[in-house]
């Protein structure tokens, strides 16, 4: 299915086997890694449509589903549990719908999603006309062509707090930023301090050696003090550079995945960047535009923008989430049966 901007394979936690490390090499012999073009293997070369989503009916009397995201690296052999995904969570529900894990309403479906990853939860709402799941719809968003219907997801307020380091502002690898996580671990960066715009288009990033090894500095400092240890092979903390707004948003984004640099933004990353917009004395002070009535953030990227409802409540100081809401858009593909690359015969 793609899933807001990216492309996932979906899985029944029945189908797969139960043991994490049988389950992660399957996935890596269906995703066609360790290979920069995925070629024997459902991937497309890119993390953005190198991604799994694992669904199973919940135990929990609060969500309908569970849904666990896992990361499959394109050129290594690495498969990660240590970020959610809020792109693949837009299909989450509709598949859960069509294998019979949720009935479907007359008109519409909501569906309860507990996100394993983080232990976060996400409503997901999506039409359901005479009870089946109907994705086509004049939905259109950023960095993908054409029209689906909306799926809307709410996610309620997070019980962890917003600002890991509990600064708005740490001084890391020599440089001011601002660690926020609200659904992804994210570290604002002022592109201006990387001697870059912000406004390069992801592929000019990239080729950028040094700019490549500041953010890497930047990511193993920040990823610390944020308590997530050692980040060196995984895929968070996402150091996301912001600008002005050019288009009439809130601020420009680049963000990183975190060595290539993300052609939109994710979800749960914009909705980090949007509320750490809204963090005083944060690094986005004088360079974000807030709009004046609250709500909603306009968050702009490389293909367009994602608009993020989030609202905050703030003491002076802290800065609490109450609600964050966002719409995106998903489609069926492929429905079917996978061949994985067959497993390496044991030598000797
Ligand atoms: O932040 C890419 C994506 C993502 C993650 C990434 C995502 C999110 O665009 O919620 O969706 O940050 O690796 O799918």
């Amino acid at each position: 299915m793609r899933g807001g901007t990216s492309k996932g394979a979906y899985f029944l936690a029945g189908d797969l086997p139960a043991d994490p490390a049988a389950r992660d090499r399957l996935l890596l012999r269906i995703m066609g890694s360790p290979d920069p073009r995925q070629i024997d293997g459902l991937g497309g070369g890119h993390p953005l449509t190198s991604k799994v989503a694992v669904v199973s009916a919940s135990d929990d009397p609060d969500a309908d589903v569970d849904y666990l995201f896992l990361q499959v690296a394109v050129d290594a052999s690495e498969v990660t549990d240590r970020q959610n995904c809020g792109n693949l969570l837009a299909g989450v529900g509709p598949f859960a719908v069509d294998r019979g894990l949720v009935p479907a309403g007359d008109r519409r479906t909501s569906v309860r999603i507990r996100m394993l990853n983080t232990g976060e939860r996400a409503v997901a709402a999506f039409p359901t006309p005479g009870g089946r799941v109907d994705l086509t719809g004049d939905t259109a968003i950023s960095g993908v062509p054409g029209t689906a219907a909306a799926v809307v997801i709410e996610f309620p307020q997070a019980d962890s707090p917003l600002l890991p380091t509990g600064n708005a502002r740490d001084t890391v690898a020599g440089t001011e930023v601002t660690c926020v996580d609200n659904g992804m671990p994210v570290v604002l960066v002022p592109a201006a301090a990387l001697d870059v715009t912000g406004y390069e288009s992801p592929g000019d990033l990239e080729a950028d050696p040094e700019l490549a090894a500041r953010l890497a500095e930047i990511r193993s400092a920040a990823g610390r003090l944020m308590g997530l240890g050692d980040v060196a092979g995984t895929t968070v903390p996402k150091p996301t550079l912001v600008a002005p707004p050019r288009d009439g948003g809130a601020v420009t984004t680049r963000t990183f995945i975190p060595v290539r640099c993300h052609t939109a933004i994710g979800v749960l990353g914009a909705a980090s960047v949007a509320a750490g917009l809204r963090v005083p004395g944060g690094v986005a002070e004088g360079i974000a535009e807030l709009p004046d009535d609250g709500g909603r953030i306009r968050v702009e990227h490389p293909t367009g923008f994602l608009d993020i409802d989030v609202d905050t409540e703030s003491d002076g100081t802290a800065v609490t989430v109450r609600r964050t809401a966002v719409v995106r858009t998903a489609r069926t593909i492929f429905d079917g049966t996978v061949f994985p690359r067959p497993a390496p015969r044991p030598r000797g």
